[in-house]
């Protein structure tokens, strides 16, 4: 039996413990002023022990298989307050129940069929989620709809394997069965809707699914101060000194219902000074992991331009021009402020935010998907075409059907019915605890 607090430890009005295995909810009515018999029902209660209230609880029991993990589960819904949980925490502890692991509770509704693996994750991509069209699509994961579409294809895949591989003992005949079930048309249709699929899917990376905006360029221009003036707080120093800034800042704001990490980074020029080399060595290698670069220039760096777009391959930048206050671009840019006046700060972030949006155009997303899902979906569309060449060739029927073997081997790979330990283990350790 295992128990965790599933709210934060801060003082707060609520917070809300649970608890999971067989027979906790008898274990738990022996710590209550009366026990509770019925299951999905809130009551009301106290706890007590040792002949001492430790607080009043609203209380929720469930009994297996109707719970989040399937097993007999209790919701205890306690007051708030630091030392009422750590009561608590004591009472169960006393109880012989065991503080769960990070996401124990989702792997034992893993194990138990409640969840499929990518629903699992999709778990932890909602609480991670920062606005609200990605929590839109990982909801939607969460229940099961892109799990529906997986299996769906699966079913069709598993048939006509069955199909190709009941035309192999009749071998003689092997061409005319095929044509006669359709089967060269019925595999190009399920290419089609996994390619679909991967269309319609974003896929999430850890790193950039913060929307990071890098304030990138020649030292001195003014990056911190435009940095500083976007957060509306001194976050980073400021001077005259080329070369002032050494590391990564990062902060975070939201503009719009958006979250953004801004993150300002050492001036990028050639120098003998090794501290400030790491700097800029480490602006180089956040380029690759920001979603948007900002190429921040002065009156003096401008010739600089060409030098710096080299180093943004095809990232999606903005070129900035800053200090407008004390004189103006004599070529064209994105964008012209000034961190001293604040003037056309207010375009800036609207174009910064017009950027985001249209870079994760997650506006004309289905799914929300992993690197890890996306994997078993390319191999899928690989075993798949490689099928197809050998049905439409007329040729290595039997291989064929190994193909979609492979193809439906990938399927479940995503769902989880074949996995590994280790890749359980990756999974879950993102969770929070109690979840
Ligand atoms: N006139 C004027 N001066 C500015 C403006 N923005 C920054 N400065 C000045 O430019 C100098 C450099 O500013 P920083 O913000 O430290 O520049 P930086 O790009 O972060 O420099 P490094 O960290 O060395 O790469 C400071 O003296 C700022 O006061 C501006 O809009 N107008
Ligand atoms: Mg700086």
């Amino acid at each position: 039996m295992i128990f965790a607090l599933a709210t934060p430890v801060a003082q707060s009005a609520i917070a809300v413990f649970r608890i999971s295995g067989e027979g906790c909810c008898q274990k738990f009515n022996s710590v209550i002023n009366k026990p509770i018999l019925n299951f999905r029902e809130v009551f009301l209660r106290d706890v007590v022990w040792e002949g001492v209230l430790v607080d009043r609880c609203s209380i929720v029991y469930y009994s297996s298989p109707s719970s989040y993990t399937g097993e007999d589960s209790i919701e205890v819904f306690c007051h708030g307050g630091l030392s009422v949980i750590k009561s608590l925490t004591e009472v169960f502890l006393s109880l012989g129940f065991r503080e769960a692991n990070p996401g124990e509770f989702s792997r034992i509704a893993f194990e138990n069929g409640k969840l499929s693996l990518n629903e699992a994750e999709a778990v932890v991509d909602l609480i991670n989620s920062e606005d609200a069209e990605r929590s839109q699509l990982s909801s939607e994961a969460v229940a099961g709809k892109l799990s529906d579409v997986v299996q769906a294809l699966g079913k069709e895949v598993d048939a006509l394997r069955v199909f190709i591989e009941g035309s192999i003992d009749f071998s003689d005949e092997d061409h005319d069965f095929i044509v006669a079930g359709n089967i060269e048309e019925r595999l190009v249709k399920i290419k089609f809707s996994l390619a679909d699929l991967i269309d319609s899917s974003l896929v999430s990376s850890k790193k950039l699914s913060k929307n990071r905006v890098l304030f990138f360029g020649p030292p001195n221009t003014g990056k911190s101060s435009l940095f500083n003036r976007m957060l509306g707080f001194d976050r980073a120093l400021v001077s005259n000194i080329p070369g002032t800034t050494r590391d990564l800042i990062d902060s975070e704001v939201f503009y719009n219902s958006v979250n953004m990490e801004l993150v300002d980074s050492a001036g990028v020029r050639e120098t003998d000074d090794l501290i400030e080399r790491s700097g800029v060595a480490l602006s180089g290698d956040e380029v690759k992991n920001s979603n948007l670069i900002l190429v921040i220039l002065d009156h003096d760096t401008e010739e600089l331009l060409p030098s710096f777009k080299s180093r943004l391959s095809d990232k999606k930048h903005l070129i900035v021009f800053n200090k407008s206050d004390k004189q103006h671009p004599k070529s064209c840019c994105d964008c012209v402020v000034s961190a001293k006046s604040g003037d056309g700060v207010r375009e800036l972030k609207k174009k910064i935010f017009e950027f985001i949006q249209e870079d994760k155009d997650i506006t004309k997303k289905t799914f929300i998907i992993r690197e890890r899902h996306l994997k078993c979906f390319s191999s899928a569309l690989s075993s798949l075409n490689a099928c197809i060449e050998k049905i439409s060739n007329e040729r290595d029927i039997d291989v064929a059907a190994e193909d979609l073997r492979l193809v439906r081997s990938s399927f479940d790979e995503f769902l989880g019915i074949k996995h590994s330990d280790d890749l359980l283990g990756d999974i879950f350790k993102d969770f929070c605890i109690g979840k």
